[in-house]
């Protein structure tokens, strides 16, 4: 197939699932093409199937604000007619969905039809589509897609409870490539870190507060009391200050390293002992399937599609939000050398049901079955 896919190029978890799975599509040998502001961080090897098309918005004195999403859908019509596309694939509703709709309705004046797939990541349902400044927009072009899929059963739930959607969301999780993934040795790593054999405890986000980043000082203090242990905080955003001063209060900033955006974040996780992700709101929780893929158990909040994937007492525990003194509760159990080793395996084997291979074709599926209906 000839697929446009149009994503946030950026680090966030919606722009990491869209090209990686454009990658794995092209290495199948699909034509895919990708539309959007700058090339996407995790397009990182050639292949001669992927194609990069930049949204170019011109400035003018008048705007306030860059039309961003004309320039977007002036884009998909022009990449649609001129290589021919089969199918275009938007990931995050806003503005990506409103501007696909936009293109379809120009390419149908031109006999012209293109179908058009939305795929929910989460906060553009869960946080920012809610706001009353989208909500009719995103409601809107929801319902104008031809297919719709979340990455979780409580996304889509959460979709339907808060919009009036006629449409059938169908739910393609997260997926994860093990080939990259997986627990690599790096003693020396673990030594440089932890020379005295202390446990290492990871957090890896776009520090936003939807992460509740405080939390995770708050639980690694508490579990350092009972354990020797090491913290290491991957990822910057804005509530890094806020962490750092917890630290410093806490006094506990020698065993804590913010080590800031890393490109290679499972050679981290490669030595690490637990992960946590106490997060408020988390439709999937990538970054813990990245950890489990690299045999390291999660500690996290019970908040969106998170249970869908750590299984409680199984690959790690869940908590209700905020809950710090359960999540340290249990991070103790999980890290006892007597569990430890059970649990890593359990997360490995979680983490297989997710790798790519299982989860890519849904989507080759679910464009055939849309294509189909047309
Ligand atoms: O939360 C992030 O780090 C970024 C965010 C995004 O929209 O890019 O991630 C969302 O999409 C990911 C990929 O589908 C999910 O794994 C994350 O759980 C989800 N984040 C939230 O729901 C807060």
């Amino acid at each position: 197939m000839n697929i446009g896919i149009v994503c946030y190029p950026t680090f966030g978890g919606s722009g990491v699932v869209a090209t990686e799975l454009g990658k794995e599509l092209a290495l199948k040998g699909h034509r895919v093409h990708f539309i959007t502001y700058s090339q996407p961080a995790r397009l990182d090897f050639f292949n001669e199937n992927l194609f990069y098309h930049e949204v170019i918005v011109p400035s003018y004195p008048l705007f306030q604000y860059d039309p961003y999403e004309l320039a977007l859908a002036s884009k998909m019509v022009d990449i649609v007619q001129f290589e021919k596309l089969d199918i275009l694939h938007v990931h995050y509703a806003i503005p990506h969905a409103s501007a696909a709709f936009m293109a379809k309705q120009i390419l149908k004046t031109k006999g012209i039809q293109i179908p058009v797939i939305t795929t929910l990541h989460g906060t553009d349902i869960t946080l920012v589509g809610k706001d009353p400044s989208f909500e009719p927009v995103v409601t809107f072009s929801i319902n104008q897609s031809d297919g719709v899929t979340a990455v979780s059963a409580d996304l889509r739930t959460e979709t339907y409870n808060h919009f009036r959607i006629e449409k059938e969301i169908e739910v393609i999780p997260n997926f994860i490539n093990l080939e990259r993934f997986q627990r690599q040795r790096k003693e020396h790593f673990k030594t440089a870190i932890s020379p005295f054999g202390e446990k290492l405890l990871v957090h890896t986000s776009n520090f936003r507060s939807v992460k509740r980043v405080q939390d995770v000082i708050k639980i690694f203090y508490k579990v350092r009391q009972q354990i020797p242990s090491k913290l290491l905080m991957v990822g910057d955003g804005p509530d890094r200050m806020k962490a750092e001063k917890l630290c410093r209060k806490l006094n506990v900033c020698n065993d804590v390293r913010f080590l800031g955006k890393l490109e290679a974040v499972e050679e981290v996780l490669s030595v690490a002992d637990l992960f946590l992700m106490p997060s408020e709101k988390e439709s999937f929780g990538l970054a813990a399937l990245e950890a489990m893929a690299c045999q390291v158990p999660v500690i996290s909040s019970n908040a969106g599609g998170i249970p869908e994937l750590n299984i409680h007492g199984v690959t790690g525990f869940v908590s209700p939000v905020g809950d710090v003194q359960d999540m340290v509760k249990n991070a103790l159990y999980v890290l006892d050398d007597a569990n430890l080793p059970q649990f890593k395996a359990n997360a490995l084997t979680r983490a297989k049901d997710f790798e790519t291979s299982k989860i890519v074709p849904l989507y080759e599926q679910f464009y055939q079955k849309i294509k189909d209906a047309q």
